[in-house]
């Protein structure tokens, strides 16, 4: 648990850099089990490549199903020091928005353009309060040689066209922190921030946490409302009117637990609606 002193440390970070860094945050013991069981769960479902596809398309192998796969990962998403600082940022009853393993290859040149989590929050930068944060738990080293998340410090403030500007003073200030195993990297969704260019030998394990406020929800909660038997007879466009599609294609429709590619410069793929067979 953290002190209120650290709570307000951190909160105030995230407030004026939009991000805060949780040194020691987790046991490098457990930064190994969750190495060794990602990398099993990627050996045994990796989806196979598409008939068009190259295993040179893909950047990462991205891990979805967690909490269904593994015991071990339903402590991560409620870690009680990421929640204390969650809650003075976020606001009471957030929500787990996503919560994936992200191994980087090794050897690659897959630089992920600078990008906020929030883009297609459709309210006006830079939002009144935030809507959503990510917690990037650090599991192997991260840094300028295996390709730590860059982080723009205070560009949560700044409008969503410095992305696309000639601005290379602005975009030059992009941090690349050197986080060791066991560390947190959080921030707001706001943020302007990026996996990088992977030079080393060695894949690069992150667990992407991401969050978001309690008030963006549905009223009614549909999917446990009502059985999915009784969905599976509904007209489509009211199944998407409950959920069962994604928005402007973000948001994962397909549940499947396990691993599959990732491209940082085309996007893998995904179904736009839900398969209910
Ligand atoms: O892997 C990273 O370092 C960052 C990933 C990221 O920002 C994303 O997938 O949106």
């Amino acid at each position: 648990m953290l002190s209120e002193t650290e709570v307000q440390a951190h909160h105030a970070a995230i407030s004026e850099d939009g991000f805060t860094i949780l040194e020691n945050a987790f046991e490098p013991e457990r930064a190994e089990a969750f190495a060794k069981r990602i990398r099993e769960i990627e050996r045994d479902t990796l989806r196979p490549l598409g008939p068009d596809e190259k295993e040179e398309d893909s950047s990462f192998f991205r891990t979805a199903g967690l909490l269904r796969l593994d015991r071990l990962f339903w402590d991560v998403p409620t870690d009680p020091a990421v929640c204390q600082v969650l809650d003075a940022v976020l606001g009471p009853d957030f929500l787990l928005s996503t919560f994936s393993g992200i191994d980087l290859k090794p050897s690659g040149p897959t630089v992920q353009p600078l990008h906020p989590d929030d883009a297609l929050v459709g309210v006006p930068r830079p939002h009144a309060t935030p809507i959503g944060c990510t917690a990037m738990w650090v599991v192997t080293p991260f840094n300028e040689g295996t390709g730590g998340t860059r982080v723009l410090p205070g560009s949560h403030k700044e409008p969503l066209d410095l992305l696309f500007s000639q601005d290379q003073e602005r975009l030059g200030q992009t941090i690349q922190p050197d986080l060791q195993p066991g560390t947190i990297l959080l921030f707001d969704h706001a943020l302007f921030h990026g996996a990088s260019d992977n030079p080393s030998d060695d894949w690069r394990l992150g667990l992407q946490v991401s969050y978001h406020v309690g008030w963006v929800r549905p009223y009614t909660n549909w999917f446990r409302s009502i059985p999915i038997e009784e969905v599976r007879a509904f007209p489509e466009k009211l199944r998407d009117l409950l959920g069962y599609k994604t928005y402007h294609g973000i948001g994962t429709a397909n549940a499947e637990p396990g691993s599959y590619r990732e491209s940082y410069t085309g996007r893998a793929a995904r179904d736009p609606r839900l398969s209910l067979e």
